[in-house]
């Protein structure tokens, strides 16, 4: 009798195939070759003593943290300019998954390992990689905390027995209640790369020794932090102040005081941007706020490197942690989509895709884990000049080269959704959009390029002696006799685009970003043949070693050999580019 019934609201017909979803595991004990390369970094007794952590950690990082990332993406930041009764507050509300994301901050020693030094030289490294492995499910909390470690840095360098102390403590507490954040105002609006030309904003001293100051910072990441390092320039009695980078000063200050106010700073507006939509990122007028001069008068850009020295790895780690998490998602949803009858992992054309993406990854990955490795070592006093010229080089060269690749492999790893990689609510278009801000801040890819060429320059080369040197130790020894080839033609492009460097000063500037891609690629293949030793490396390792050195090593000198950084070709391309 029911069947004859015409019910108009019956469930609709959707069909009964159900796509599963792509998911993530254990990130740390899922993961190629982490646990082998701590063994082989940090030996037998640190790997048995962190491991335990990193595996909760993995765990925490797959399903806690995750969630509580994708919350940060659903619930954006707000600004509130008034309250009800028309006073101006300027609150930004963050969501409680982002504070959340703090209070896990601070417990999980994220910024702590780092300065406690429980391991050591290892500590830094043992930080670095429980950064990355948070890095992709952060939702962008990372950013944040990588101001933080870089602040951490500077106030250290200037000394915790100063007035420091406090804030330092704050900065390296594993105390969630006690915990800050730091921001990194250096932007204005006429420029974020040419610092020294674009900072406008000025400092007035007062009778108590601090400084006010006033002026109009252009981009504020995190803006909720508790504090900040940013520069300006000192007015002198007669109102004028240095121009260029010698009048350039480090300040640091809170951003509100006891009673929550803020600082006499204006919260402008949030921006409105592509990706990293779970961090308020606002614009701040300053107009009169209270700071602290924590650089000697004039070294403003110097005694802020070391915080863009960290920042700059922290964007490596991130980068390298965008390609690892794709990898984990296309691979899981390889095994759960079929076309054409079979599930698209058994199809060699996919497959050879993966395999391509899976060597960026590992370079990346490895590239990363060596410049925490060396920094660690620095920190610790346990390096050797060679390493610290090596930390200088690689660490502009790591965070140009990675980031450009990441965008690469996110953008590539969409398409192996077809067109759920597409659709927003599966969470897969955030790590595009948020990878795309990796090349840009922190230093774009030609200012990085050129910031190579400084070290370069200002160590009178012996950055690029420490660099080879290097290479030759990583590629000698017990490599696999497959790899003969690869590790003479690595160690031969070192010294190639030594003699290069040597002889074209003049090409330089406009060869720049391919010399520094050259010298990534080359350091990977070293760090790649290097892994594939025994005892920890495998087979897997010398495949993806030797598939990494058959592309162009040294795209610079293909480059040169085709005459393209000639000044007459260059002039073609003004005219090709401003003039046609
Ligand atoms: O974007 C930002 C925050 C984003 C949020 C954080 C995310 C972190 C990753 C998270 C992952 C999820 S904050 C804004 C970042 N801004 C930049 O990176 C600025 C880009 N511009 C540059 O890097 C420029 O190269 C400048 C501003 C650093 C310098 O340009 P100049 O004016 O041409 O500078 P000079 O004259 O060459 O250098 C001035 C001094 C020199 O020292 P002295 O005077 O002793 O010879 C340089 O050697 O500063 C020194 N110096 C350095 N020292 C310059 N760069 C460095 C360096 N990298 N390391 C050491
Ligand atoms: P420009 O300097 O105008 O660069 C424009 C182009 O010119 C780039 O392609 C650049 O590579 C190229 N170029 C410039 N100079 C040269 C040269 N000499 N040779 C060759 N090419 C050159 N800043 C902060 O201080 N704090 C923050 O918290 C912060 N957060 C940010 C958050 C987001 C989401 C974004 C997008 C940016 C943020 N920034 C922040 C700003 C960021 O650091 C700058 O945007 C970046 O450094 C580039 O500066 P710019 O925007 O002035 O670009």
């Amino acid at each position: 009798r029911t069947m004859s019934v015409q019910i108009p609201f019956a469930r609709e017909k959707r069909g009964d195939f159900q796509q599963a979803a792509p998911q993530i595991s254990n990130q740390y004990t899922s993961h190629p070759i982490l646990s082998r390369y701590i063994k082989k970094t940090m030996g037998p007794e640190v790997a048995q003593a962190i491991e335990p952590d990193l595996r909760q950690f993995g765990d925490r990082v797959a399903n806690e943290i995750a969630e509580l990332g994708w919350n940060c993406e659903k619930e954006q930041p707000q600004l509130k300019h008034f309250d009800a009764w028309g006073k101006r507050v300027d609150d930004i509300k963050t969501c409680d998954s982002w504070k959340k994301l703090k209070d896990i901050a601070a417990e999980e020693g994220l910024i702590a390992h780092a300065y406690t030094k429980k391991h050591k030289e290892h500590s830094r490294l043992y930080q670095m990689i429980k950064l990355y492995l948070f890095s992709p499910s952060s939702g962008l909390f990372s950013c944040p905390l990588a101001m933080t470690d870089g602040a951490a840095k500077c106030l250290l360098t200037i000394g915790p027995d100063s007035a420091m102390k406090v804030p330092y403590e704050h900065l390296i507490t594993t105390n969630p209640k006690d915990f800050w954040t730091s921001g990194q105002w250096m932007t204005e609006k006429k420029g974020g790369s040419d610092v020294a030309n674009g900072t406008e904003t000025v400092a007035v001293l007062q009778d108590d020794g601090s400084y006010k100051l006033y002026g109009y910072k252009w981009f504020t990441s995190a803006t909720d932090s508790n504090m900040s390092l940013t520069l300006a320039r000192i007015v002198s009695n007669d109102g004028t102040s240095i121009k260029g980078t010698k009048g350039l000063s480090m300040f640091y200050l809170e951003t509100r005081d006891k009673e929550g106010n803020l600082n006499n700073i204006q919260v402008q507006k949030l921006k409105d941007k592509l990706g990293t939509r779970q961090v308020p990122t606002a614009e701040l007028l300053l107009d009169g706020t209270v700071a602290k001069l924590v650089s000697p008068i004039g070294q403003g850009i110097p005694s802020i490197s070391d915080m863009l020295t960290l920042t700059r790895i922290h964007n490596t780690l991130a980068a390298a942690g965008v390609m690892r998490r794709t990898m984990t998602l296309v691979n899981d949803y390889s095994f759960k989509r079929e076309a054409f009858g079979k599930l698209i992992k058994d199809y060699p054309l996919h497959t050879k895709v993966l395999a391509r993406m899976e060597v960026e990854a590992r370079g990346a990955e490895l590239l990363a884990f060596e410049v925490a490795k060396l920094l660690g070592r620095q920190e610790c006093k346990v390096s050797n000049e060679e390493e610290d010229q090596l930390l200088r080089l690689l660490t502009p060269i790591a965070k140009l080269y990675t980031a450009k690749q990441a965008v690469a492999i996110a953008s590539e790893g969409l398409e192996c959704f077809g067109g759920q990689g597409y659709i927003e609510d599966t969470g897969l278009p955030m790590i595009l959009r948020d990878s795309q801000v990796l090349p840009i801040w922190e230093g774009t890819t030609n200012i990085l390029s050129l910031d190579v060429l400084r070290c370069i320059v200002k160590s009178k080369g012996a950055v690029l002696s420490a660099f080879a040197n290097e290479i030759d130790r990583k590629c000698d020894g017990e490599v696999s006799s497959q790899l003969d080839e690869e590790r003479v033609r690595v160690k031969d492009s070192a010294r190639n685009i030594i003699r290069f460097i040597g002889g074209n000063q003049d090409s330089l500037e406009v060869a720049a970003r391919d010399l520094s891609y050259s010298l990534a690629r080359i350091y990977i293949a070293s760090l790649l043949i290097d892994f594939s030793k025994n005892p920890y490396g495998r087979a897997d390792d010398v495949l993806i070693a030797k598939k990494w050195c058959s592309q162009d090593l040294t795209p610079v000198l293909t480059s040169h050999e085709k005459g393209d950084y000639k000044s007459t070709v260059c002039d073609g391309e003004y005219e090709l580019i401003f003039k046609s």
